[in-house]
């Protein structure tokens, strides 16, 4: 294949998946097809319709969001205790003032509002948000989600569901009908890392467990779990751990993953999601906006997955330092896979060089982004942003195929971004065999 296929666009050699594209042709085609499959969100904190006002929708709930305030708490001098006290729609209405009147809307968060603003034709500029407050009062739940997911190009959604939320919990127990479209995950950081602040919750639901987990603790939690995955057919078991995350290790959050999750994992074919590297509350004043990062020792990481074969890690780390050490255990292990750039990872600039080094190390056998969405209509702006930065690095790996020697068609770039946006996830999933 000779470098003058790449300017000409005369006669194209065939591989028996389709006709090679002419180099200059590369480009929109990734951008056509990353625009016409529909992505499968892998985690959100967003909620089925069934779930009513635990799912977030809204002007105020998007102005609201943790990423806004702590930006907020930057900008102005209010005390955050003195925030605290204030109505949503006075919180909605300060923070648009000061991060979108007073300043200008460049951070990553701030264009996301803009974005989402844009596409539904509201004003983006104006210092009042009447105009906005009235457009999404006069949505219906039901309609405006789907519209939203297809204006987002996803059409299933993986929620963070908690067995022991006071809010969330009486709902399941209570029964809940099932989406096609949302899917289940069995979120479990109060059993693993904050077991003596809830271990007495497990036991309100009927379970015989003591505040060190010992006697028959274990098959207790087992039995927990086994109960919950019964209720909520979850498409993984999920955790996030501290940048301090150690494993094996004698606390009762490793005795509880080491005897309950994996095996429960295990039995039931569920992969485990880690989410390792938060540092939870280093400034409590600001609540959900307080938590950081810290780089974590991946150590824990390469002793789950080689001593644990037949468990599936679904693992993604907020630490930038620890990104090169993930695709590297990736490499080793079978049973992991890296997926997203995760919280204070998911800003652009970072998402290409995260996804750069995982094209390079690991092909397509990577999934590439989640959105976490805690508002419904975040998924707008976070999914525009993957698939703009996605297009170039994808168009580039192709190109420089292509002065390798070897062509591509529209074929294999469909499968491709097919398998890292969906096929991925619904292989770990088992999500075919739901649907
Ligand atoms: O643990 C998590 O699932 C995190 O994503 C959240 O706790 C975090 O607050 C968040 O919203 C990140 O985007
Ligand atoms: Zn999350």
């Amino acid at each position: 294949m000779t470098t003058d296929l790449l300017k000409s666009t005369a006669q194209v050699p065939a591989s028996n998946n389709g006709v090679f594209l002419p180099g200059p042709q590369i480009s929109s085609a990734v951008q056509e097809i990353l625009s016409s499959i529909p992505f499968i969100d892998i985690h959100t904190h967003l909620f089925a319709p069934a779930f009513g006002n635990l799912g977030l929708w809204g002007i105020d709930e998007l102005l609201t969001y943790h990423y806004l305030e702590a930006e907020f708490f930057r900008y102005s001098d209010m005390a955050p205790e003195n925030y605290w006290t204030l109505s949503k729609t006075d919180k909605a209405d300060i923070i648009w003032r000061t991060l979108f009147v007073e300043n200008s809307p460049i951070s990553e968060a701030t264009r996301g509002v803009i974005a989402i603003l844009q596409a539904f034709q509201l004003p983006t500029d104006h210092s009042s948000l009447s105009e906005a407050r009235i457009f999404f009062e006069n949505q219906n739940r039901e309609a405006h989600i789907q519209r939203v997911l297809q204006m987002a190009g996803i059409n299933t959604v993986v929620m963070t569901n908690d067995p022991l939320d006071a809010d969330e919990s009486p709902l399941w127990l209570k029964g809940v009908a099932d989406h096609t479209q949302f899917h289940a995950v069995l979120r479990l950081d109060r059993i693993l890392c904050t077991w003596h602040d809830h271990w007495q919750a497990v036991v309100a639901q009927g379970y015989s467990v003591d505040a060190q987990a010992t006697g028959k603790s274990i098959s207790e939690v087992r039995r927990f779990l086994m109960d919950w995955a019964k209720r909520m057919s979850p498409v993984y078991m999920a955790c996030s751990l501290p940048d301090t995350f150690e494993f094996p290790s004698d606390t009762i959050g490793g005795r509880l993953l080491q005897e309950a999750v994996l095996p429960a994992c295990r039995e039931l074919g569920l992969p485990l999601s880690l989410m390792i590297g938060v540092r939870k509350q280093v400034n409590p004043r600001l609540r959900l906006g307080g938590d950081g990062v810290g780089r974590a020792n991946l150590r824990c990481l390469e002793n789950l997955c080689r001593d644990f074969p037949s468990n599936r890690f679904l693992v993604s780390v907020l630490s930038r330092e620890n990104q090169h050490e993930l695709c590297v255990l990736a490499r080793k292990f079978s049973n992991l896979m890296p997926f997203g750039c995760w919280w204070f990872m998911n800003n652009p600039s970072i998402v290409e060089e995260i996804t750069r080094e995982r094209i390079e190390m690991l092909g397509t056998s990577f999934i590439p982004q989640h959105s976490d969405a805690r508002v419904l209509e975040q998924v707008i702006y976070k999914w525009g942003n993957t698939r703009r930065t996605l297009a170039p690095i994808l168009s580039e790996n192709y190109r420089l195929l292509f002065e390798h020697g070897r062509g591509v068609t529209r074929a294999d770039i469909q499968r491709d971004v097919t398998r890292l946006f969906r096929g991925n996830a619904e292989t770990w999933m088992n999500l075919r065999s739901r649907s």
